[in-house]
């Protein structure tokens, strides 16, 4: 067996977390990130038989039985993930009826997931039907993001357009757009549920007033989401109430049509 400790996914994990704390997004226990593991990759680290304890799911995650993720642990850290993995990731699979999670390695302390499981799994589930090649959920709580909640409507059109009016990478970067859930009851099934409905047509989804889901076929590609989508709503916030020049509509029209790109519908006039 190889040394788990230096296994990439556990050092990118610790690298994610670090970083995200360090940009002041993920507060205390602010944050979560689950990441589907690849089984023979895993399998070169642990013995896949040997199944430490089991957690409930909380819902029917039945979809994802036999699949196998790391996960951020429930009132862990992101500032603590590198130098302690053992105790605030954890690997799990998840059983044939859905039901339960089995605990493979982490969580030394007794612990278990984060309380948005059920979000991340159905969020999963959601982006696995869009793309196969999808891997990784990560949710933060980026400053200027939520306090744009605290100027703008929670309309998703609305708010991708003023994204993308004011920095010219958005439509780019995110064509499909943001979905916005509005402020919501944190770690329930119900909230998991209207995100992974959002998750059918969007990476990124905004929890109003709490934070922001970045979805992606590596940890790379949902951290870079969130950072793009962070970065512009710092120049949204920063300009406020001395706007006097955005992104023309034809502008971003012009760079979705340079790159080949679909646009979210209905956020630019026709
Ligand atoms: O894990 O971010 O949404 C703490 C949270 C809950
Ligand atoms: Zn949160």
């Amino acid at each position: 067996m190889k040394d788990i400790f230096k296994a990439p996914f556990i050092i990118e994990m610790g690298e994610t977390t670090a970083n995200m704390y360090r940009q002041g997004w993920d507060e205390r226990n602010g944050g979560n990130i689950s990441y589907m593991l690849d089984e023979a990759e895993v399998a070169e680290y642990l013995d896949l038989n040997n199944v430490i304890r089991t957690i409930p799911t909380g819902f029917d995650a039945k979809k994802l039985a036999g699949k196998i993720f790391i996960v951020t642990g429930t009132g862990k850290y992101f500032k603590n993930v590198q130098k302690d993995p053992e105790t605030n990731l954890g690997i799990v699979r998840i059983s044939a009826d859905g039901t339960t999670a089995e605990l493979l390695w982490g969580y030394k302390d007794g612990g278990k997931f984060t309380s948005e499981f059920p979000a991340h799994m159905m969020s999963h589930i959601a982006r696995l039907e869009q793309d196969p090649n999808h891997r990784v959920v990560c949710h933060s709580h980026p400053t200027y993001t939520i306090a744009m909640n605290t100027v703008c409507s929670t309309d998703e059109k609305d708010f991708t357009h003023k994204l993308w009016q004011s920095n010219t990478e958005c439509v780019v970067v995110f064509p499909d757009g943001v979905g916005v859930l509005p402020c919501m009851v944190c770690g329930t099934e119900e909230i998991g549920i209207a995100t992974a409905e959002k998750m059918k047509e969007h990476r990124i989804v905004v929890w109003t007033n709490h934070g922001i889901y970045g979805t992606g076929k590596n940890l790379d590609e949902a951290f870079g989401l969130i950072e793009t989508v962070e970065k512009t709503a710092m120049i949204y916030m920063l300009a406020l109430g001395h706007t006097v020049n955005v992104i023309p509509d034809d502008i971003i029209r012009g760079l979705a049509e340079l790159w080949g790109l679909k646009m979210m519908d209905g956020v630019l006039d026709d």
